[in-house]
């Protein structure tokens, strides 16, 4: 049915008579005519469709269909090895002005831009079919949920953005005949001319994940993994809703959620942000230890919360995702046994190794194979000297396999937001936990909180990687406002008498004189965020110190832990000279962000300098 060859009218398109959106049926019409794909396919989210789909590309090669046996309905697609992440150097923030997307982020002006990609989009879906892909960020209806529609001429996109977000017929009932909806069109860039053979993983070496922050669009061409294509993730839900949130005074955040149930029935939530390679989905999965009867953790979002006051300005939260799209090497039944008991069905794994028998594995997973196949389609065998996995390889399952999932996760309210953690990766200097003094103060420590690059596995004096909030690379506006966004913000709520959610500072990650993680971690942090929780209530004492409360050794409960003083003492001191020097290398960020910087981020340096410097 080749409809859509210069169509500019909405009648051409053989829209289903549940589209009602005649708006939504003009730009499907439009982009058909640009991109000029052979068919176009409205999805409806269903069962069938997932399955013929899945069906389709096991026959093209993109996916292998996993021993059901081993791995029920579950499928493995290895990528084209020049397209395994997120390509940050090729993500635009096009604003109008190059100040509005601030100095952290890449910018190009809008005109300019929209050429380049006219040119690129210019039939760029000849041969394949472009997918309609209607979804909802958020639970259906809710107020802070957001639609988006994302055109796509990949497959696996929509079978992807089936498990990651609500997905299908139902988020037309919520968009109506007018409703809003954030546009996100998508290509892997690889046209197929008439009788050309397509391969397993199209792309292009040429990429631009492009975002308008001004007119909310999304423009991604050339690569078809991840956050590059799965447009409700990373940039709808991170870049264009941080914008968003900025303007109508909420926040959208690389955060986890977390729900802590007491044993006599109290629930609080948090929500905290970590770099990448710092646990985030192992923290949002944790199992209290055995010391801890009768707490429960519980899984609202692994990776994005979005943040609202709600009308008496408690902020609440929702994890915009349904699904998880997380990294599979590392993961095992000690790491994280809620994220493996996840992975036992209804998967589709991209970039791990496919075992004799038929089913996946990765390093870290658990004994090795004799031999498997590796993520690039080689024979893989232990000491060949090469991964079997990529380390970006991930699994992709929805949420609701989680057997630790929070009965509130989809409550349309969202959930209330008791305190914020932020961490890092840090081998020294970061003590294992600090509760900021004050709003202002967590937000200083947030804005510069940051991670050892990998010289430090090595053994060498690591280089801090500064990540604000986690979010260097997801705001989607200049950086210096995003701090003063969450600055206002505080102030706002507080004029209004709300009980702010408290700040916290963590690091796992400070080493011995050997290299080797003093602090146990995983389901032993709940140690540290009973701590957390028993603060709000006024019941665990600390020491007050320049830089805020870290509770002494006696403060935290112990059973069940064999952990010396004299390490705790170690990974909970403060080093004058050492942070010092630490907050002297928050000069080269703010020196970076200088030109919008909200003043207070300064002056909070100052006091710490000089409270540390009085000794
Ligand atoms: O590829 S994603 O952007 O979805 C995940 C990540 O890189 O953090
Ligand atoms: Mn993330």
């Amino acid at each position: 049915m080749n409809v859509v060859a210069h169509t500019q009218s909405a009648a051409h398109i053989d829209a289903p008579a549940w589209v009602q959106h005649e708006g939504l049926k003009a730009w499907v019409a439009e982009i058909a005519a640009l991109t000029q794909p052979d068919r176009i396919e409205w999805c409806d989210g269903s069962e069938e469709e997932y399955d013929r789909l899945c069906a389709e590309m096991v026959a093209a090669g993109t996916l292998r269909k996993l021993n059901p046996e081993k791995r029920p309905n579950s499928y493995l697609a290895w990528s084209d090895p020049s397209d395994v992440a997120r390509v940050e150097d090729r993500t635009f923030i096009c604003s109008a002005t190059a100040e509005e997307a601030g100095p952290t982020n890449n910018w190009v002006d809008p005109t300019e831009m929209r050429q380049t990609l006219d040119g690129l989009f210019a039939g760029c879906m000849r041969g394949r079919t472009m997918y309609v892909i209607p979804f909802s960020m958020g639970p259906l209806g809710s107020p802070i949920a957001q639609l988006g529609v994302e055109l796509s001429d990949s497959p696996y996109v929509v079978v992807n953005m089936r498990l990651m977000t609500r997905m299908g017929r139902k988020v037309y009932d919520v968009l109506g005949t007018d409703g809003y909806f954030v546009p996100c069109v998508h290509s892997v860039g690889a046209p197929l001319e008439p009788g050309q053979a397509d391969v397993p993983w199209p792309c292009n070496d040429t990429k631009y994940i492009v975002h308008y922050p001004e007119t909310r669009e999304i423009w991604s061409f050339g690569s078809g993994y991840g956050g590059n294509a799965l447009l409700g993730k990373k940039c709808l839900a991170l870049r264009i809703a941080s914008k968003m949130g900025r303007d109508e005074g909420w926040l959208a955040e690389h955060m986890l959620i977390l729900g802590v149930t007491s044993p006599e029935g109290q629930k609080r939530h948090v929500a905290a942000a970590f770099p990448s390679a710092c646990g985030k989905t192992n923290f949002a999965m944790l199992i209290p230890p055995k010391a801890f009867p009768g707490w429960k953790v519980t899984t609202i979002g692994d990776d994005i919360a979005w943040i609202k006051p709600d009308a008496n300005g408690k902020l609440r939260a929702i994890n915009p995702e349904a699904g998880y799209f997380g990294v599979a090497p590392g993961t095992n039944d000690k790491t994280n046994h809620n994220c493996m008991e996840s992975l036992r069905a209804n998967v589709i794994f991209t970039n791990v190794a496919l075992t004799d028998d038929g089913d996946v594995w990765w390093e870290g997973m658990g004994p090795e194979p004799d031999h498997c196949i590796d993520w690039q389609g080689n024979d893989w065998t232990p000491g060949c000297g090469r991964k079997a996995a990529h380390p970006n390889a991930r699994f992709t399952v929805s949420a609701q396999q989680n057997p630790a999932i929070d009965p509130e996760w989809d409550n349309p309210a969202g959930v209330p937001i008791d305190a914020f953690v932020f961490g890092g990766r840090r081998s020294d200097t970061v003590p294992l936990v600090t509760e900021a003094r004050n709003w202002q103060e967590g937000v200083y420590m947030a804005a510069t909180q940051g991670s050892e690059t990998t010289a430090a596995a090595m053994g060498k004096q690591g280089v801090v990687r500064r990540d604000p909030f986690a979010m260097l690379p997801f705001c989607g506006y200049n950086m210096s406002e995003y701090f003063a966004h969450w600055l206002e913000l505080g102030a706002k709520l507080s004029a209004q008498g709300v009980t702010l959610p408290r700040i916290f500072c963590v690091n796992w990650f400070q080493t011995n004189d050997e290299g080797r993680f003093i602090w146990p971690g995983f389901g032993e942090n709940m140690r540290v965020l009973k701590w957390m929780l028993d603060r709000l209530d006024g019941e665990a004492e600390g020491n007050e110190h320049v830089l805020g409360v870290t509770p002494r050794f006696e403060d935290l409960s112990w059973e069940g832990l064999n952990f010396s003083r004299e390490s705790f003492d170690r990974i909970t001191h403060i080093d004058t000279a050492a942070w010092l020097k630490e907050l002297e290398l928050h000069k080269e960020l703010f020196d970076r962000l200088h030109d919008k910087l909200p003043p207070e981020l300064r002056e909070t340096k100052q006091g710490y300098i000089a409270r540390l410097q009085a000794g």
